[in-house]
């Protein structure tokens, strides 16, 4: 299981489920319906971006949640939950979730270093690139980079 909120989905969470496809039969990516927090795409838009630059993987597919991961990994049969660490101000936070999430359900979290390239990327930050008319083409697919042009644009 790969979570977040993949508002959008940038080439650091790609690159994270590229390496759990290789190491995993199933990828699940479970996108967060987060009711106090309005994203920029919709929970619809965000999957289809996400089935879209995950077409190349055969074993992944995608799916949204609301409640708690550990109540989805159970309904979908998801012993393992993958995550990217960035820097060591991700640690504290993920170290907590995976504490209480296996502490709640027996789910273990696997970290992943991130790539090196993409260990100060956000979604956040990547909306605000484009948003200020900058390029991230490095940091999102193009199809992805198009979407957000036109989204930011309408704004
Ligand atoms: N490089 C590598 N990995 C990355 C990068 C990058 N540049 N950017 C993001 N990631 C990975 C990280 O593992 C990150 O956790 C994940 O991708 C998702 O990132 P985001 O920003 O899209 O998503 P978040 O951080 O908003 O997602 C938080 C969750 C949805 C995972 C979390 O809130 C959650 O599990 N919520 C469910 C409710 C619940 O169970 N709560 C109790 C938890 S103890």
């Amino acid at each position: 299981m790969c979570p977040g909120s993949f508002d959008p989905v940038t080439n650091g969470h790609l690159d994270i489920v590229g390496r759990a496809s290789r190491l995993f039969d199933e990828v699940i990516i479970g996108v967060l319906i987060n009711q106090s927090k309005t994203g920029l795409f919709t929970i619809e838009e965000r999957l289809d971006i996400l089935r879209e630059a995950t077409a190349p993987y055969d074993n992944v597919r995608v799916a949204s949640f609301h409640g708690l991961l550990v109540d989805f990994c159970k309904a979908q049969g998801a012993a393992v939950v993958v995550k990217g660490l960035r820097a060591v101000s991700d640690f504290d936070y993920e170290l907590q979730m995976a504490q209480m999430n296996i502490g709640l359900s027996g789910v273990e979290t696997l970290f992943m270093p991130t790539n090196p390239l993409y260990s100060f990327l956000s979604s956040s930050l990547v909306k605000d690139v484009v948003k200020w008319g900058g390029d991230a083409s490095a940091y999102v697919p193009d199809f992805v980079g198009e979407r957000l042009v036109a989204r930011l644009k309408q704004d």
